[in-house]
């Protein structure tokens, strides 16, 4: 089956993607839809949850496409990074942590900088345990809602470390490694992540009884 990816993150694109794959799932990008791309950075994800934000999404793109005269099943990401020293954030509040047009640059800045407030008042000592979590919502023609969860534990460290990948990939090293995602990601190692997690379950209930 083909979906589009309501998100305007390329480097979630290519992940999951590369995820859904082998699972029978073409993902198309939302670049391929230019007034979709356009608009799609302005949506306002005010929901309480990753479930709820990424059902804006979704259905946010949906509309868009309707509109254009196409029936395409959409799915949708949301996903943050959750350190325990910060009590679970910055969690839905990732992607504007810095602010509200933060860059992913400014976002891990104010996270090294808050970890290093936690340090100087004899808080927990790096690496700080933390977890990324990814929600999937898949939002099919006939408006049907399935979706699903993935979770990778690890910690965060306060110093970059690796060019590949996107957002807090430098600072987050996954459960059993030495090396950030970053670092993962840059090397080619293959590695599951929270969102290639989301993704097979996804997977899973879509293809369920078919
Ligand atoms: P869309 O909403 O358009 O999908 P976004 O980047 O704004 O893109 P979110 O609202 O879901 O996505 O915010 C997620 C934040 O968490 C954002 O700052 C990401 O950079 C970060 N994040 C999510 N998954 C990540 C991953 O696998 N590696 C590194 N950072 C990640």
């Amino acid at each position: 089956m083909k979906a589009l990816f309501a998100s305007s993150n390329q480097g979630k694109f290519f992940e999951l993607r590369a995820a859904l794959a082998p699972k029978g799932i073409e993902l198309e990008s939302a670049r391929a839809f230019p007034r979709l791309d356009r608009l799609l950075p302005d949506v306002v994800e005010d929901g309480t949850s990753y479930y709820e934000n990424a059902l804006i999404k979704a259905r946010f793109a949906k509309r868009v496409l309707t509109e254009e005269g196409l029936a395409l099943t959409v799915i949708a990401d949301d996903s943050g990074l959750e350190v325990e020293a910060l009590n679970g954030g910055p969690g839905i509040h990732s992607a504007r942590f810095a602010g509200p047009h933060a860059r992913a640059a400014d976002n891990r800045a104010r996270l090294v900088r808050e970890l290093t407030e936690q340090l100087r008042t004899n808080g927990p000592k790096p690496p700080f345990p933390a977890c990324f979590r990814c929600v999937l919502v898949s939002l099919d023609e006939t408006g049907a809602v399935t979706s699903s969860e993935g979770i990778v534990r690890g910690a965060v460290v306060l110093t970059e470390r690796g060019q590949g990948g996107f957002g807090y990939d430098p600072l987050f090293i996954p459960e059993g490694e030495q090396r950030t995602l970053a670092e993962l990601k840059a090397e080619g190692a293959p590695h599951e992540t929270h969102r290639t997690r989301a993704a097979k379950a996804l997977a899973g209930m879509l293809f369920a009884g078919a």
